[in-house]
């Protein structure tokens, strides 16, 4: 089979780069002020301007018949028509029939899915409408007003970065938790905060099986029995979210009390669906279905606009481009927005479980980078932080630069100074600043000729960093919808452009199955073990460590 790095797309993409290579991202703007205006666009209530890239409309041509010859449309059509294209998994993917409305029509394959979504979802605005309305309360009677949401990966990042976004949608008097950790210092900390009386607890977990949710399910569970609880009570304060209705009633929660979803949901594009229950609970259920309403018509813009005119297969082509004709191994997500401070974790769940793959679709190895490295803070928190190397480092790192132009809390000249800082940013990792600009500022501070030579290299600042600025006017349920859809579909248009199954998750696996074998091995409190053998030697001592650092002090 011909390998993608051998197609002639591809191989003209690496003229590409080789041409562009002697002109800088400054050259660029200075030669043709007039790129901001075409390698920019709208959609959904967002603005993406990706001109800060060394990109050029050769270039940009080249890509986008890159993306035709990887089949990019056809792929697209295939995952909105609800065919199996999660291979591996043999299911199909359909998280945007999750968010697509109550006309909507969406069948996975084959079979009809969107009145069970529309079902489940009037399953959940009732329940919250009855929560928050207190015709559902607690075993006292007391408004349930705490939600402690358990579940981790998936079915913990999106509910926890949304309820973080939406803060100032939160309804007065409720709050909300995300356990997600086995440490028990996670659930311990949690439950010290909360009152029994008023805490609903929601066992979020797709399979139902995953070792850290269900241990935390039942500490959670002992704790509530043992603040005088009884069994009887547990229906009233746990309810579930889940595919398997098996394991939900083996836990000992009323089928009753479990809202689903289906294996065609993956756990990382699972917020959209009872998995977003949490989100429902914290702003309200009209808030909820705003989300989905911004992500659908992101879904919309992304299923019907020409592949030159679509935001989210240009912000993947851009990303292709940097990472295998640019060899940028890092991507760095920067939200300029303290309520969006867990995008960054979020995405790096959705980007490096989907993408960071070495084995394409066919089975046989990549000759190609596929995901970067994937990591990021707010904005101007990492300016203070790890900035310095995103200007001056070895390596250079792609990033995108988030910020909405209008803030929830107007202080004084607060947003002012968070924008300029984000406009300053981009700016200067694209124009950098050159020797002679250095020499100049520092003879003009009237630094000594010895002073400005010593001094001078360390000022300089390459720039031709790469980035993209992602605007909209407020952050809302709709323009986060429509910001997390752009990303989904971001990545799932590299995932086809790269040759990989975006949908699986085989490479969390192996540890998982040798936590289960090892866990025997941990001493318990009190017990004395043997040296371990069964491992490695490194492992082996680290266990015969552990243990020994465990064992009763005489
Ligand atoms: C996401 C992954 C993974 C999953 C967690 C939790 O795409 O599959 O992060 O969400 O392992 O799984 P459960 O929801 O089944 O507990």
């Amino acid at each position: 089979m011909t390998k993608i790095v051998d197609i002639p797309e591809w191989r003209t993409l690496q003229k590409n780069a080789g041409a562009i290579g002697g002109s800088t991202m400054r050259d660029l703007f200075e030669r043709d002020p007039d790129r901001s205006r075409r390698f920019a666009l709208s959609a959904a209530g967002l603005f993406l301007d990706f001109s800060k890239n060394k990109i050029s409309d050769e270039i940009l041509k080249n890509l986008l018949a890159l993306a035709t010859a990887r089949g990019l449309e056809a792929r697209r059509d295939a995952m909105f028509a609800g065919e199996k294209i999660n291979e591996t998994e043999d299911r199909a993917v359909l998280h945007v029939a999750l968010r697509a409305g109550a006309d909507a029509n969406y069948t996975a394959a084959g079979a009809p899915v969107s009145a069970l979504v529309n079902d489940e979802l009037a399953r959940m605005k009732r329940f919250a409408d009855a929560v928050h309305g207190g015709k559902l309360t607690g075993r006292t009677g007391k408004a349930l007003t705490t939600v402690v949401n358990i579940g981790i990966g998936g079915s913990d990042l999106g509910p926890l970065m949304v309820v973080e976004a939406l803060r100032p949608y939160w309804i007065d008097g409720r709050r909300s938790y995300f356990v997600s950790n086995v440490d028990g210092q996670h659930l311990a900390d949690t439950l010290a905060a909360v009152d029994p009386e008023t805490t609903l607890f929601i066992i979020a977990s797709k399979t139902f099986t995953t070792q850290e949710t269900l241990a935390n399910a039942h500490s959670a569970k002992d704790w509530f029995l043992k603040a005088g609880a009884s069994e009887a009570d547990v229906a009233k304060h746990f309810i579930a979210l889940s595919t398997n209705e098996k394991a939900v009633t083996e836990f000992g929660i009323d089928p009753q009390n479990m809202f689903r979803f289906w294996d065609w949901v993956g756990g990382r594009y699972s917020l959209w669906s009872a998995i977003g229950l949490s989100i429902a609970l914290q702003v309200g259920f009209a808030d909820f279905e705003k989300l989905l309403a911004g992500a659908r018509a992101m879904d919309t813009h992304f299923k019907t606009a020409p592949l030159s005119e679509n935001m989210p297969a240009l912000l993947a082509l851009v990303g292709v481009w940097n990472r295998n004709f640019q060899n940028i191994r890092a991507h760095a997500v920067l939200p300029y927005d303290q309520h969006l401070h867990r995008l960054p974790a979020y995405l790096q769940q959705a980007d490096m479980e989907s993408n960071g793959k070495r084995v394409g679709s066919d089975g046989a190895p990549v000759a190609h980078e596929t995901g970067p490295v994937l990591f990021g803070e707010p904005g101007t928190n990492g300016q203070h932080a790890f900035y310095q190397l995103l200007h001056q480092g070895t390596d250079i790192v792609s990033a995108d630069f988030i910020a909405a132009a209008n803030n929830a809390v107007e202080l004084g000249d607060h947003h002012q100074l968070l924008l300029a800082n984000f406009l300053a940013q981009t700016e200067a990792l694209m124009r950098g600043k050159n020797e002679p600009e250095v020499r100049a500022e520092l003879a003009a501070d009237g630094m000594t000729p010895a002073d400005v030579d010593r001094l001078a290299p360390h000022k300089v600042f390459p720039g031709g960093r790469p980035t993209n600025s992602i605007l909209m006017e407020r952050l809302t349920p709709q323009t986060l919808g429509a910001l997390l859809a752009l990303y989904e579909h971001k990545i799932f248009c590299q995932g086809v452009i790269w040759g990989v199954n975006s949908f699986d998750q085989w490479g969390v696996e192996l540890g998982k199955a040798l936590a289960t074998s090892i866990l025997p091995e941990i001493a318990g409190a009190g017990e004395g073990r043997p040296a371990a053998t069964a491992h490695d030697s490194s492992t082996n001592g680290l266990i015969d460590w552990i243990n020994a650092a465990r064992a009763p002090k005489s």
